[in-house]
């Protein structure tokens, strides 16, 4: 599958995005070393083409200088790591593994992967885990984002399979789109879905979500619920639809069971109760029964709204509900379809990376299911203990009793909840192996052994995407350094251990290709629901990606699940589940006041790794900042970019604020990328509750109790330097550990990236700590312009090179930072410069002027450059034709409708 690229000097290799569970093929322009560009495959049908802000930018992240590149050992914890062979580096490894089971038995060790590793990578660590170790302590990132939609279809259908296909999307009549915000988390279906209501305009789409997002932009009704209250909206529209005669009465005759249990129930929310406890109007709620009510074909997507709660398993039913009373699973355009988060969490589920899973969609509790998987290993029996969650896993750590704790292509030292006991975890653990791509993650200061693992672009495999579509990723170049593939990896690890743990006997681990693990793997899924027995790599390759089930002797893929009205449950209905609503544990009290809700932005991927590399995609949101009402901040007596201190019952972080009224009053919103990395203190998650579902075991990441006050920070810092951005960043972070507040961004483009720092304290820092700072922005030296005055506290630094300033610092006071940044950008550096350095007054010629975001990524259009074309009388297209905005990934036209919508509003309101 590697073919001439459009340029003959190069060549093409057809792979995924490694970003989000839509699974975009991309097509990968290179010269067997270095990848040079990225496309939208045309022949992949998750997106015909297409990719988003993200997936077309793949080509500008991974910077060399934030790589993993060789094994790094710690001999001792007050020890640095040092350069290694691959051979100790592993031996080592099997060494400290097998000495610790055999000291504190098996379940002292620990496995702690990531939906964003390929199936066969999965299918490695789980026989390692399972077979070798003989532990169920392996558990994945996917427990934080798609457990209660595994309970949920479990419980609900029989089997954690999501029954349907992209295509439903566009064929829908009426589409639920619930907890999640597509047009930022899942841009390619999101256009698809545009595509579909554009041509046909009767679709109705009803999104469920407290915040006025970007996916509002498309709905016909946005129910803005209090958060939490999902199970008691489904059960109240389960109510309406009862009492509205919108059931098919037959469908649940004869295809499910359960169901005068929960009509009892629903019979206790109506919808003057439903409202109030959901904070809706009634009206609203009867129009979305309605809606749902008289379409031919309904359909639901919802993501992590739903799943990240302390009732997430009880939400995903309460919804599955709806469609099972309605007839409406099984047939085109209908059904309930969770959208997957991470490229493969959807192979993690299959080959059984949750503890309490084993491969093929099966139990590690079911007796059966153990001994069948061990028979397929040729082992006595696999561990029948149960393994620990996540959040579980982590205590354990901290409670001494894991040992030794292997975590692969994830960071959990970002993005568990409850930061602080994840460190001291970390920090207490007596062995931490970390396999990485990027060394520069905050749980990579924690590895005793850092394993550098190839990345996109790097390796081949397989992954399923949220329409249970298989696609062959293939190898575009080789990995940089000494890193290599991670099931490479982890079968090197596991035949040493071997050699420990059971000499003599033939190894489990022979495989010589990452295909001959997809070859092992797939017949633990023959005779199951999820069979895909019958691929292989030659028919994905000859065929195209495919939807399983795929078994054996089969020509094609299965676009949609339960046609026949047959379940895989024991009895072949689905079941109906009655769980009553229970409210979240943590609500609006004095103390905490405000419920802070975390999730995504448009351009970038979790902890940033990979996406904090490309400068260009923080020009839609350059910095860590806490939305809230405007009517809070003004309560509060704080005005917009002021930094508050923001404060749980579990940690605090201090930041700036603004006002966003696409929220209500009394939440507020952080975005859940920040780590201890870019803004100093452990990030989003040091606030958020490590409470979780009592069957999903998935936290409650989505609502903490938290206070705003304002922060006390007179002391300033505002530093700016163009040029080696990566090595800058990692040199100068450390020195910001002593601040209050510091927010280190790249930002600029690719031509003139440059790295951004905010700082902030209530005293001055010494003096040698800003002469260190100095040096490493370069403007201790040289060509520099210099003002000092010690009795305020008061220091400007610019460095101007060739008639341009190319690095600055502002100490003290920074009120002049928007209007050298502005000056930065347009590359100059005049005579208005010169006279406001030597001022004994911050503020700048003019009062200076903030630069405003980058609302087009790929066409590099500012909001300002919308705003005024629309304040011009442009619509869309004219935006469109007259600034290029929105005309190629199109990830920023949902907001440039929401300006649209809101300049014609405002018009009307002054008319
Ligand atoms: N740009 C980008 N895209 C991504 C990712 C990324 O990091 N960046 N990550 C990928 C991954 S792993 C995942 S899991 C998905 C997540 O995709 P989404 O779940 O769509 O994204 P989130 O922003 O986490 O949350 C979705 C919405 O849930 C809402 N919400 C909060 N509480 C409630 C509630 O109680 N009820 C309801 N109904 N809604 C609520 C939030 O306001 C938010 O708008 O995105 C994937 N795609
Ligand atoms: N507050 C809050 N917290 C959340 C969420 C939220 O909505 N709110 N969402 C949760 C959800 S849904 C998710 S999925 C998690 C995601 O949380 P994480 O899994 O911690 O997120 P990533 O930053 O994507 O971590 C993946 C890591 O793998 C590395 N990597 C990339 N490619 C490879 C590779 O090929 N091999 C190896 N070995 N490493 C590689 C990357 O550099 C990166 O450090 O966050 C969860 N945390
Ligand atoms: S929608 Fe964007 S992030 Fe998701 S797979 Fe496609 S290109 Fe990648
Ligand atoms: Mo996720």
């Amino acid at each position: 599958m590697t073919l001439p690229a459009p340029n003959p000097a190069l060549r093409t290799t057809a792979a995924t995005c490694c970003y989000c569970g839509v699974g975009c093929g991309v097509l990968i322009d290179h010269d067997d070393e270095r990848i040079s560009g990225v496309r939208g495959d045309p022949a992949h049908p998750a997106n015909f083409g297409k990719l988003c802000s993200k997936g077309s930018t793949l080509h500008l992240t991974g910077d060399l200088n934030a790589r993993a590149l060789y094994p790094e050992l710690r001999l001792g914890k007050a020890l640095a790591r040092s350069r290694s062979s691959w051979d100790n580096a592993l031996d080592h490894a099997a060494s400290v593994f097998a000495e610790t089971i055999r000291e504190h038995g098996p379940d002292s060790v620990a496995f702690y992967i990531s939906g964003q590793l390929l199936t066969e990578d999965y299918y490695a660590f789980n026989k390692l885990a399972r077979a070798l170790v003989g532990t169920n302590n392996i558990d994945s990132n996917s427990r934080l984002c798609m457990s209660s939609a595994v309970v949920g279809y479990k419980r609900s259908l029989g089997a954690d399979a999501p029954p349907c296909s992209y295509e439903d999307i566009e064929q829908a009549d009426c589409l639920l789109i619930a907890g999640s915000n597509m047009a930022y988390a899942h841009p390619i279906l999101f256009r698809r879905l545009e595509a579909a209501k554009a041509a046909r305009p009767e679709m109705k789409i009803i999104v469920v979500d407290p915040r006025r997002t970007d996916t509002c932009e498309l709905a016909d009704l946005h129910l803005a619920i209090a958060p939490g209250t999902d199970v008691a909206l489904f059960h109240g529209l389960l109510h309406l639809l009862l009492a509205n005669g919108d059931y098919d009465p037959a469908y649940i005759e004869h295809h499910t069971e359960g169901f005068e249990a929960l009509r009892s129930l629903a019979a206790d929310y109506p919808p003057r109760e439903v409202a109030r406890l959901c904070g809706l109007d009634e009206a609203d709620l009867r129009q979305a029964a309605e809606l749902i009510g008289r379409s031919p074909a309904f359909l639901s997507l919802w993501c992590m709204g739903l799943n990240q709660s302390s009732s997430g398993s009880a939400k995903n039913s309460a919804l599955i509900n709806l469609h099972l009373a309605t007839g409406q699973i099984g047939k085109v355009g209908a059904g309930p379809f969770s959208l997957t988060g991470q490229p493969n969490a959807m192979g993690g589920r299959e080959t059984g990376s949750l503890s309490n899973l084993l491969p093929g969609h099966r139990e590690a509790g079911n007796a059966e299911h153990r001994a069948e998987v061990a028979r397929y290993w040729g082992v006595d029996e696999l561990p029948s203990n149960p393994g620990l969650s996540a959040v579980e896993l982590f205590e354990a750590v901290r409670a001494g009793k894991i040992k030794a704790l292997w975590i692969a292509c994830t960071n959990p030292a970002q993005s568990l909840p409850d930061q602080q006991k994840i460190h001291e975890a970390l920090t207490l653990c007596p062995f931490v192996v970390v396999q990485e791509a990027f060394f520069t993650t905050e749980t990579c200061q924690y590895a005793d052994l850092l394993l550098p693992a190839a990345s996109w672009g790097e390796k081949e495999g397989s992954v399923t995407n949220s329409e249970r579509r298989v696609t062959h990723v293939r190898r575009a170049v080789p990995a940089p350094a000494e890193a290599r593939p991670d099931w490479a990896i982890t079968c090197d690890f596991a035949r040493r251990l071997e050699q420990l743990l059971r000499p003599g006997l033939p190894s489990l681990f022979n495989f010589l290709s990452v295909e001959m693990l997809f070859e092992e793997y797939k017949h633990l899924t023959r005779g199951r629901d999820l069979d895909l027995s019958g691929l292989s790599y030659a028919i994905l390759d000859n065929q195209g990606p495919q939807q399983w089930p795929f078994p054996n002797g089969a020509q094609q893929g299965t676009a949609r699940l339960y046609g026949d009205g047959r379940f895989p449950t024991t009895s072949g209905r689905a079941q109906f589940v009655a769980d009553a609503y229970v409210p979240a544990q943590e609500r609006q009290e004095k103390d905490f006041p405000l419920l802070l809700n975390t999730g995504r932005l448009r351009d970038q991927w979790h902890g940033m790794s990979r996406t904090g590399t490309a400068a260009r995609l923080f020009g839609h949101v350059p910095e860590a900042v806490l939305g809230l009402h405007p009517i809070e901040l003004s309560q509060r007596g704080l005005q917009s970019g002021e930094l508050v201190e923001l404060r749980s019952r579990r940690g605090r972080l201090t930041l700036p604020v603004q006002a966003d009224d696409s929220l209500q009053a009394g939440h507020a919103y952080l975005p859940m990328h920040w780590g201890d990395r870019f803004l100093k203190g452990l990030g989003t998650n040091v606030l958020t509750q490590p409470a979780f579902d009592p069957l999903s075991k998935q936290p409650e990441l989505k609502l903490s109790g938290v206070q705003v006050t304002q922060a006390a920070v007179p002391w300033q810092l505002f530093a700016l330097v163009e040029g080696d951005v990566q090595r800058r960043f990692n040199a100068l972070r450390p020195l910001f550990d002593g601040f209050d507040y510091a927010s280190l961004t790249p930002t600029g483009r690719e031509e003139r990236p440059a790295l951004l720092i905010r700082a902030a304290s209530a005293t001055a820092p010494d003096g040698e700590l800003l002469a260190q700072i100095d040096a490493l922005l370069d403007v201790d030296q040289g060509p520099v312009l210099t003002y000092d005055d010690p009795q305020r506290g008061v220091g400007k630094r610019i460095r101007i090179e060739d008639g341009r300033i190319v690095a600055m610092r502002l100490a003290g006071e920074t009120a002049a930072r928007d209007w050298l940044k502005g000056m930065w950008q347009e590359g100059k550096a005049d005579t208005d410069l010169r006279r406001w350095l030597l001022a004994p007054l911050a503020t700048p010629p003019g009062g200076g002027v903030k630069t405003s975001k980058t609302l087009c990524n790929c066409m590099n259009v500012s909001q300002d450059a919308v705003c005024a074309g629309i304040a011009r009388g442009l619509d869309l297209n004219g935006l469109k034709n007259e600034l290029k905005c929105g005309t190629s990934c199109g990830s920023c036209v949902p907001e440039i409708k929401r300006l649209l919508n809101s300049h014609t509003a405002a018009v009307a309101v002054e008319a």
